[in-house]
């Protein structure tokens, strides 16, 4: 049967059908008619239309990677941050049209349903998106691949800033049935914790152990779609499959709720329920140790069985499967893997360690010590006592191999070896037990390898390889910024969504006036656009929660300089601070000066223990409050903090902004994300040397990257090991610095007690070093002159709208590097090695007549 697709309708035909399905859904769902719908029935009978159609590629997709018995990767995440489901999907499906149509011929707007979609937070910040913009890479670039996680019940915490001091309230992103993922109870699996191993010789002589008494915890999958995107109809779609603890009534002990300890009795219940909500402090809990070995006991019980429906014994694992560990949180699989293969598949130890090695790699995304998990060993032995055994085993070979090769060097052990200090060493035990590790951009890389994992480096020199990070450029510009990319695509064509590196061609643009001033009326709407979100939900909150009027004065004439990210001391939030600080007395010292007006935006989450960047928020609400009430300063300076930062609304503040603030200190930052999508946005970067803005200004060329700034890696390297850097004498020679610092303590910036006490709290850890560490641990100071500078010049640059036009599309043009579609190319061919493996046309047409034999109403 020859399949029919669906550009053999028009958008009004298509539109109509679409109309039908949803009064279907209204009905059979709701018992409700169109017109009395209200828009939540609305919009969840319009995604399960638009399911309808993911469905069959689905399908079509898993058959396709089953049959052809495809290599096929597994990436094992405890974050992920997808964002939104239905408008990306509906660009990647490039349904926008139709859905455009049925919603003016139904009288209701995207905007107004989208709100009943709620962004899920299951991850902290870069990590979990980059995880997302894999999973689009990969079902875009149609590789046999499947995402593993959690399903936390309540992501990471809601942020509320009371009077400029962040609370955490619950994120309810499940209070209402999410129509885009799917139960699986058939693939439920059981995960074991505790009890007590029983030791015995396997088949092939090797010491393994059974489990008496564990306790036992059922895992529930929950698949997501996500949905590739392609030119034809033939998508691919890869599933997300998140696990959760919640829905299984076997995890209620009822023994123990009845003698008194409910909270026992609902420990595994609850197991899954909160994202761990900090990303950089090191805090031995157990219900973390628990959730990351969930998700690792499951999903590789799960991969197993998957492996199972084409293989018929083991022996072709090796080639089948594929691992990435993402970051050191999934870590523990390289004990498991070894626990299933020689305990259930009766391989010797041996081998089981070749297959182990050469199916897992690791990914590093961070060199802050403070973030590299180690575990307490008792609790590791408590918890997870068979795992426990197979790590001494695996360190003690591998001790005894480096003590062959380096005889005499105890140093190097103590280094190498993952148990250490009694802690288990979680980034040892993936270094060890991976074939490939990658940092994530070409400084980062090479930190790890000098530093980091230098001994390690000297036993495996060619494990070590970089692969820098991206982002999808479809939901981060295609989607999030439509009039820019309909620019785009008017000028170079269409090429650029499934081949970023065409997007250089807009160079070609970059100096033609239209084309600029075009760019500009763009970047004006979408600067209209926050301006809207910011008058109407993102106005500030007074003491008591309640939100109050915004006071923000500028329009969209004013220069949107954002720094959205994680709130963290190495990100430096507080050297932008400072500088509007000064930017500040500036305005009250000259008053008349002329000045390019400007609109500060801040967003971001600080870790829920992390006092320091709690008081860095408290600092900038304060300038906010400060700033934008004074008749003459709110002239020319506003200062916004947006709450509760997520994907939805960096798809906001990312097209309306100019210029991104990228100001880690070098050598600290990974790569960043954020850098990548607001200059594919055609926003211009104030950054350091760190991370990928290096790569990104050697890509876009030092001509069209005006704004560096700051110290370099080595230096800031330098001044730690000589212990050379000197705050004090900074703050004492410079005046204007002197005085922007001096009044975080003269109150001339605050106004009650509270905020005196935070402000002040950042002064002292500025000039004298906080909680026992050394005085600007993140040399704030020392950057603060250049940074001051390098900011007066985008404001000379900003007066020019033209010129700066020029370099915002060179900075777009120079961007083709930084789309995951290449990220996730590298990691295929370098770590992987794994192929395309698109939809077969035979399995493709099998699924679309099941489905058109099930209903009249076919969107094919
Ligand atoms: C973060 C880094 C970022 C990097 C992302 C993605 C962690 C532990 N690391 O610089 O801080 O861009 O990972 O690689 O969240």
């Amino acid at each position: 049967m020859s399949s029919t697709t669906k550009t053999e309708y028009s958008v009004e035909e298509q539109a109509a059908i679409l109309i039908q399905k949803i009064k279907h859904y209204l009905i059979t769902t709701f018992g409700r008619a169109l017109e009395d719908a209200n828009a939540e029935e609305f919009y969840r009978a319009l995604c399960y239309a638009i399911r309808e159609q993911i469905m069959i590629n689905w399908q079509a997709t898993a058959d396709t990677w089953h049959k052809k018995n495809a290599r096929i990767v597994f990436y094992m995440s405890l974050e992920y941050l997808p964002g939104r489901f239905l408008n990306n999907n509906l660009t990647n499906l490039k349904n926008l049209d139709v859905v455009k149509l049925v919603l003016k011929k139904t009288g209701r707007t995207l905007h107004d349903l989208i709100a009943y979609e709620y962004d899920p937070g299951l991850g902290n910040g870069g990590l979990g998106r980059l995880a997302s913009c894999f999973l689009d890479s990969l079902a875009t670039l149609k590789m046999p691949s499947r995402g593993y996680g959690l399903r936390y019940q309540y992501g990471l915490f809601e942020q509320q800033l009371l009077d400029g001091v962040q609370i955490e309230k619950p994120d309810l992103w499940l209070l209402s049935e999410n129509p885009w993922e799917f139960r699986r109870d058939q693939r439920r699996q059981v995960v074991n914790f505790c009890g007590n191993p029983v030791k015995r010789s396997s088949d092939t002589g090797d010491e393994i152990y059974d489990l008496a008494d564990p306790e036992e915890v059922w895992a529930i999958p929950y698949d997501i779609p996500i949905v590739g995107y392609s030119e034809k109809d033939d998508f691919a779609v890869v599933t997300m499959r998140l696990w959760t603890t919640k829905e299984s009534p076997r995890n209620f002990q009822l023994q123990r709720y009845n003698a008194g300890r409910l909270d026992q009795a609902a420990e595994n219940t609850t197991l899954t329920d909160v994202l761990y909500p900090s990303d950089v402090t090191e805090v031995g809990k157990r219900i973390r140790l628990k959730q990351e070995f969930l998700m690792v006991s499951a999903s590789v019980k799960d991969i197993l069985r998957y492996y199972f429906t084409s293989n018929e014994d083991i022996a072709n694992f090796q080639d089948k499967v594929r691992v990435q560990i993402n970051d050191t949180h999934p870590a523990v699989l390289i004990a498991e893997l070894m626990r299933q293969l020689t305990t259930h598949y009766n391989m010797p130890w041996k081998k089981a360690w070749e297959v182990t090695e050469a199916c897992t790699s690791y990914t590093n995304h961070t060199i802050l010590s403070e973030a590299l998990e180690q575990w307490d060993q008792g609790l590791f032995r408590y918890l997870l006592p068979r795992q426990y055994k197979i790590i001494e085993r695996i360190n003690l070979d591998f001790c005894n191999s480096v003590r062959t090769r380096y005889p005499n060097e105890e140093n190097r052990i103590h280094k190498v070896s993952i148990l250490e200090n009694n802690m288990v060493r979680m980034a040892n035990l993936a270094v060890v037990g991976s074939h490939k590790v990658n940092g994530v951009a070409a400084l980062h890389t090479e930190i790890l390898k000098k530093s980091l994992f230098k001994e390690f480096v000297d036993i495996w020199p060619d494990k070590f390889v970089n692969i820098t990070n991206g982002v999808t450029h479809r939901r981060w510009l295609l989607n999030a910024d439509k009039e820019l990319a309909d620019l785009i695509s008017e000028r170079i064509g269409k090429g650029w969504i499934c081949d970023f590196s065409q997007i250089k061609k807009l160079a070609d643009f970059a100096s033609d006036e239209a084309t600029q001033k075009a760019f500009l009326e763009v970047k004006r709407k979408n600067k209209e656009r926050l301006l809207d979100f910011i008058h109407d939900e993102g106005r500030p909150r007074d003491a008591s929660g309640k939100q109050i009027a915004s006071d923000v004065a500028m329009g969209p004439d004013a220069l949107f300089d954002s720094q959205v990210k994680r709130v963290h001391e190495y990100k430096r939030q507080l050297l932008n601070a400072l500088n509007l600080i000064i930017r500040y007395h500036e305005i009250l010292d000259n008053p008349t000066k002329p000045r390019v007006k400007r609109l500060c935006l801040f967003a971001g989450k600080a870790a829920a223990s992390y006092e320091t960047a709690k008081t860095i928020i408290h600092l900038i609400c304060c300038l906010a409050k400060k700033i934008n009430s004074d008749p003459i300063a709110s002239k020319f300076l506003n200062v916004v903090y947006i709450e509760n930062y997520n994907v939805s609304k960096a798809e906001i503040i990312i097209p309306a902004t100019d210029l991104s603030e990228q100001i880690s200190t070098a050598g600290l930052e990974a790569s960043g994300t954020g850098n990548m999508k607001f200059s594919m946005n055609g926003a211009l970067t104030i950054g350091t040397e760190d991370g990928a803005n290096i790569e990104m200004r050697q890509q876009i060329g030092d001509k069209w990257w005006p704004f560096r700034f700051g110290c370099l890696a080595e230096e800031i390297a330098d001044m730690k090991a000589k212990q050379s850097y000197k705050a004090w004498d900074i703050y004492q020679s410079d005046p204007k610095i002197k005085r922007a610092v001096d009044s975080l303590r003269d109150h001339s910036l605050t106004s009650h007690e509270a905020e005196h006490q935070s402000l002040s709290a950042l002064y002292y850890a500025l000039l004298e070093g906080s909680y026992g560490s050394l005085p600007d641990r993140f040399f704030v100071l020392k950057d603060l002159q250049s940074y001051y500078e390098t900011q007066n010049r985008v404001d000379e640059l900003y007066a020019q709208p033209l010129k700066w036009a020029e370099c915002a599309l060179q900075n777009i043009a120079g961007m083709g590097m930084f789309s995951t579609d290449r990220s996730i190319l590298e990691y295929c061919k370098n770590i992987w090695d794994i192929s395309p493996c698109p939809i077969d046309a035979a399995l493709f047409d099998r699924v679309k007549r099941a489905y058109l034999e099930s209903t009249p109403l076919s969107l094919l």
